[in-house]
């Protein structure tokens, strides 16, 4: 049997590799990749090496990798080696959570944002997702309303999403505003302070903390027993002071990414792209090893709540 083999799903949720519906079946833990990350958060052919590390790095830790994707108008959870090169190939799309449906429709191909992702893999009865950083809001706000979709997303999700806070380039205290206004919890995981994406301190608090797997599954299990709202669970988890971005080439360099693309008049999906590109240029790479570094460090952490989570079953 090829682990490879996809699955027709049982409720019209994302089609399944074999190992993923197989740990399904068996209460074994799953962890969802996010794929926006691949195409349209790295550089080629970098991204590709990236998507098979990270899925390399949940296996290492006794869970199985579902990277999400939607490739010739079929949604995934679970790529074999074919799709993860087509979605890292360059030239397809973004796809948050709206785009689903013309994508199908239509049969297109993309990767999808953190909003989509955790759509599809709730859909899929997936409870964990590892990613980079969240979307939120932007820091034009006031101007252009450009507030991720992932927010609204989550606050109706079932899920629970490590990542290393949102990204820099956002309004990190107006994100944050927006998770307690929309009820979407918040655990720093061995921190006391919301992770800043390349930066391990944000300089904003968060009100709980927690220190192993086993606290989150708790927290996701008195979720459930709550009953709802469904509402996502973020664990933000810091990228080591060892591996951040230095705090002062960070603030420098963004402030010249936000101007420049105030001035090309950047708007929509294609911000967040630009910010983070012109990031890694400008920091000579160490924008994207700070990037990387974190990523790693929450699909390593994913996979552990995954197991933790498994284990309550
Ligand atoms: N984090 C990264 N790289 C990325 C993203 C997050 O390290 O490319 C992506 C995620 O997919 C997130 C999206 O959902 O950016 C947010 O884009 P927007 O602001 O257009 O919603
Ligand atoms: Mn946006």
């Amino acid at each position: 049997m090829s682990q490879h083999t996809a699955t027709a799903p049982l409720s019209g949720g994302p089609v399944l590799s074999e190992e993923v519906r197989e740990a399904l079946t068996r209460g074994k833990p799953v962890v969802a990749l996010e794929s926006t990350i691949l195409a349209h958060g790295l550089p080629r052919p970098r991204n590709l090496a990236v998507g098979l590390e990270l899925e390399a790095l949940v296996r290492s830790e006794g869970a199985v990798p579902a990277t999400v994707a939607v490739v010739d108008g079929v949604a995934y959870a679970g790529l074999d080696k074919a799709q993860l090169e087509r979605i890292a190939g360059g030239d397809v799309r973004k796809l948050g959570h709206r785009d689903l449906a013309p994508a199908l429709a239509t049969g297109a191909t993309g990767a999808t944002t953190v909003s989509a992702t955790a759509f599809l893999a709730a859909r899929a009865g997936l409870r964990v997702f590892a990613t980079g950083g969240l979307g939120g809001v932007h820091r034009e706000w006031a101007q252009t309303q450009d507030e991720s979709a992932d927010l609204a997303l989550l606050a109706r999700t079932r899920i629970t999403v490590v990542c290393a806070g949102v990204k820099s380039i956002l309004d990190v205290p107006g994100t944050l505003q927006r998770l307690e206004t929309l009820g979407v919890g918040v655990l720093g995981y061995g921190t006391d302070r919301f992770p800043g994406f390349y930066l391990a301190d944000s300089g904003e608090p968060v009100d709980w903390t927690v220190h192993r797997p086993e606290e989150v599954a708790a927290v996701m299990a008195a979720q459930d027993a709550l009953g709802g709202p469904e509402s996502a669970l973020l664990v933000a988890n810091p990228v080591a002071e060892a591996e951040q971005l230095d705090p002062e080439l960070h603030d420098r360099v963004l402030a010249e990414a936000l101007a420049e693309c105030r001035e090309r008049g950047i708007t929509g999906q294609a911000v967040t792209p630009f910010l983070l590109g012109f990031l890694v240029r400008a920091t000579g790479g160490a924008s994207l090893e700070a990037n990387l570094a974190a990523v790693r460090g929450n699909v390593r952490l994913g996979a552990r709540i995954a197991g933790a989570w498994a284990a309550r079953a």
